[in-house]
């Protein structure tokens, strides 16, 4: 950056760069064969398709850079305000087509490798999936900086640059088995490292009060230095030159030694402490709504919070002199509590290195920061012990304890007396092992929370948040969740792309999905079902083909493909749904082969993974690969049912298994779903859903209407009473169904009872948390109309048609525009587009 301010110079050297790269043929073959040759250092007369493809994600890195460059100056050159995004989890996903079809090049490169001999979808193959994510949270993370740098927003990614993503699911015995996501193994030629982009992090240590002006001043001093350095990923949007950027932080041993342990000529114990420093980055938690509590994970929160901080401090600096403006230039926002102390951070810097008081301070971080809700799991709250914060970070513990104090004061002046009140609000929860409740705090030093969806965000403010709901009524939102039409419709599903660009006779809706709402013209149109009934098909096809070589097992094409496919967890009840596969499969043993041919043929697929420390969810696994084995192998009952577990769930698989599924099933306890996000891709690619009036479904059913969706079961307002009545043994005898499920399950029917064993024994006894028994009536009926309506392929296809061309509110575009008009306060900012010449 700093060549440009030395003007002449700046034109020497963009005249020795002579151009931008250019986009006919030649100049794409030039580059991907330069990059064989001087970047691979492959032989240039045969280089493997692995080659190939990175050779041509260098090409591809090579003009992102042009106008990621282009865009970072001239957002610092007009000091734009900024909006950063802090998550530990970025659920990117494979990045090559995502980028050809964001910048407009996929054609010319397809055509480009086709004439010297390489295949461009066999290379998208090549490319390891970046897994840096549990699920949902993560995935909405890399779905917001896929809009962001679509609507022109300037806006940054901050997180860590794990080297071990989420692990690789394996199924061995029908058990889950966890393998190591060594995802860099292969190199990364979509980031850039910057040596140069680092800072010191501090951890353990001890806070010097001191004297200053007549200001006592605390300064926080010794314990471990650890490093942080940046690794960045262009972000392009579409159909724009406007590129953001992702900034990954890797931990590394600072790089003096330790001249204590030196000296002592303890070399070698000096060398160890250094190597401890380079494990914080090491491996992503595999949690997903649920929280471990481990020293590690509270280091790398705020490792990554730290450099963040400081990196997003440095760069109003450059242009900034009054702090007062700093919310003007700056929006932060929490993807959960998971980055909450770099509120604390913030503060610290403020107060103990830039000086300022209390008040100014304060003011300045609750101005800029904003936080996001994503569940109300109690066992997914984050809070961390006072014990361990004050040995981890000492100085970040007393500012805790002051903000607390400060707004006990306020609390205990509002309403005298109200200790009830008081305790649930504080920032501390009492008890043998205190504890901080990160989300209180990131309540406090946030001007907005939002919940991401209807439901889920009248729930926190009815419930966990009630106290500060009441406290701060303007406070806290809605923002209901959305997915990138771009990767999600246009990558995953080229030909209903295709088929929606030929309808509305332009590709424009692929920037602005409300354009699909015109499709709903088509939904009679008998020659227009006919081409989307061939996509899906050819879309069944394919994924057919994938489960044949990922399972071994044949599956049906005429037959209804059902799809669940989420982390397995027991809120999201994937055991209801095998439950109700199992009660499928007993009633067409019982049938004639005469009734036998009247049955919906149905492929019911289960895909996802458990925490490695989930014994429920891993017995879910092994139930539903016991089933499989009996249903697939069943003569009797032939193609009428299959049943697989998908393997290794992740963004690509989702990319096959969405676009070609019928069916997707949402069937969550209501109230507990957050959102979900996945049932939204799915009504974008034209699957039906089957769900419950939970999260995001409830917003759906609002838009495609109810009659296009397969609602049943229990509603929020019902859950708390039928819980408490089945805990209370009020229940009423379970349903001779469902009974007879569990007794061919606990008679050995699908293999080895004692791991599922418990759980059944619980649903028996009315131990039902999650309503499973309750709801299972209401879902067989469900699934009852579910086979009446696809006997009638018109009015399923009308169904469908009118989902997409109702799923318009679900772009995350809508989201982001929402951020930024009630919570961030950014505009757009276009970056000019190269002429002609240029190119
Ligand atoms: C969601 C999480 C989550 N909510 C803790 N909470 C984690 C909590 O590593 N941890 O400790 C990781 C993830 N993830 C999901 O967020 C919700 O369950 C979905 O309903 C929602 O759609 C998604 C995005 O908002």
């Amino acid at each position: 950056e700093f060549i440009y301010h030395n003007e002449d110079k700046a034109q020497k050297i963009w005249s020795l760069m002579q151009t931008y790269q250019g986009i006919d043929q030649k100049s794409i073959q030039r580059s991907i064969v330069n990059h064989v040759e001087y970047t691979l250092a492959m032989t240039r007369f045969n280089f493997s398709d692995f080659g190939c493809y990175q050779a041509t994600a260098f090409s591809l890195r090579d003009r992102l850079l042009e106008s990621w460059n282009d865009t970072n100056q001239y957002f610092t050159t007009h000091n734009v305000k900024r909006v950063y995004y802090l998550s530990l989890e970025f659920l990117l996903g494979r990045l090559m087509q995502n980028t050809l079809n964001n910048i407009n090049m996929e054609k010319n490169y397809r055509e480009a490798l086709m004439d010297i001999g390489y295949d461009l979808e066999r290379l998208y193959d090549e490319e390891v999936d970046p897994a840096l994510g549990n699920g949902g949270l993560g995935r909405l993370a890399a779905c917001f900086l896929d809009s962001l740098a679509t609507l022109e927003v300037p806006a940054w990614g901050y997180g860590i640059r794990y080297d071990y993503g989420i692990f690789k699911q394996v199924i061995r015995d029908g058990y889950q088995c966890e393998i190591p996501d060594f995802w860099l193994s292969g190199g990364n030629p979509w980031e850039i490292e910057r040596p140069e982009v680092i800072y010191p992090i501090r951890f353990y240590g001890y806070t010097e009060k001191y004297e200053e002006d007549g200001v006592e001043r605390a300064q926080w001093k010794g314990g471990e230095i650890v490093m942080a350095k940046a690794y960045d990923t262009p972000v392009p949007g579409y159909n724009t030159f406007n590129c953001n950027n992702l900034r990954l932080w890797k931990s590394l041993p600072a790089r003096e030694f330790d001249f204590q342990s030196f000296n002592k000529g303890d070399y070698l114990s000096s060398v160890e402490s250094k190597q401890r420093a380079e494990y914080i980055t090491s491996v992503l938690y595999p949690n997903d709504n649920s929280e471990e509590g481990k020293e590690l994970r509270l280091k790398q929160q705020y490792f990554f919070c730290s450099a963040t901080v400081r990196d997003v401090i440095r760069r109003f600096k450059k242009n900034n002199s009054d702090w007062k403006d700093f919310p003007n230039k700056a929006a932060l926002q929490l993807n959960d509590t998971h980055p909450a102390i770099a509120a604390v951070e913030f503060l610290r810097i403020l107060i103990d290195e830039e000086k300022l008081d209390w008040g100014e301070a304060w003011k300045i971080l609750h101005s800029s920061f904003s936080y996001t809700n994503h569940t109300v799991l109690p066992e997914a709250l984050e809070t961390w012990s006072v014990g361990l914060i004050n040995h981890l970070l000492p100085r970040h513990m007393e500012l805790i304890y002051l903000i607390n104090h400060f707004f006990m004061d306020e609390v205990a002046k509002k309403y005298p007396g109200d200790y009830q009140r008081m305790q649930e609000m504080s920032l501390i929860a009492e008890g043998d092992d205190k504890k901080v409740r990160m989300a209180n705090l990131c309540i406090l030093c946030s001007h907005k929370v939002n919940g991401v969806a209807e439901l889920h965000t009248k729930l926190i403010q009815e419930t966990i948040f009630k106290r500060f709901h009441e406290y701060f009524p303007n406070k806290i939102e809605n923002k209901t969740n959305g997915v990138t039409p771009r990767r999600w419709i246009h990558c995953a599903n080229p030909k209903l792309s295709a088929l929606i660009t030929e309808a509305l006779d332009d590709s424009e809706w692929i920037g602005e999905l409300e354009r699909v709402e015109y499709l709903e013209n088509f939904a009679e149109d008998e020659e227009f079902i006919q081409k989307w009934i061939d996509i899906k098909k050819q879309n069944k096809e394919k994924l057919a083909a994938k489960i044949e070589e990922v399972v071994g097992v044949k599956i049906p094409i005429n037959a209804l493909y059902d799809v669940q496919i989420k982390r397995i967890h027991e809120y999201k009840r994937q055991l209801m749904n095998i439950l109700y596969v199992i009660h499928r499969y007993l009633t067409i043993k019982d049938m004639s082969p005469a009734d036998r041919e009247k049955v919906v043929p149905r492929v019911v697929i289960i895909g996802g993974k458990a925490a490695p420390g989930y014994h429920n969810a891993k017995a879910i696994i092994k139930l539903v690969n016991g089933v499989g084995d009996i249903v697939n192998n069943d003569k009797d009952i032939g193609d009428t049912l299959k049943v697989i577990f998908y393997p290794n769930y992740c963004v690509s698989a989702a990319q096959t298994l969405i676009p070609a599924s019928e069916l997707s099933q949402h069937i969550s306890t209501a109230g507990m779903e957050a959102s979900g996000t996945s049932n939204m891709k799915f009504v974008m690619n034209g699957c039906l859903i089957i769900g419950t009036m939970d999260g995001a479904n409830v917003e759906i059913s609002e838009e495609v209407g109810e009659e296009n969706m397969f609602i049943f079961g229990a509603r929020v307002e019902e859950v708390n009473d039928l819980r408490n009545r089945l805990f209370s043994g009020e229940h009423k005898p379970i349903d001779r169904r469902l009974q007879r499920v569990f007794d061919s399950i606990l008679s050995g029917t699908f293999g080895d009872v004692s791991i599922i064993y418990p759980i059944i024994h619980n649903l028996m006894e009315g131990k039902d948390y999650y309503l499973v028994t309750e709801d299972f009536d209401s879902y067989v009926k469900a699934q009852n109309k579910v086979d009446d309506t696809y006997r009638d392929q018109k009015k399923w296809n009308m169904m469908s048609i009118l989902g997409v061309s109702r799923s318009a509110k679900f772009s995350s575009d809508r989201t982001i525009e929402e951020y930024c008009e009630s919570i961030w306060k950014v505009d757009r900012v276009p970056i000019p587009t190269p002429n002609d010449t240029e190119r």
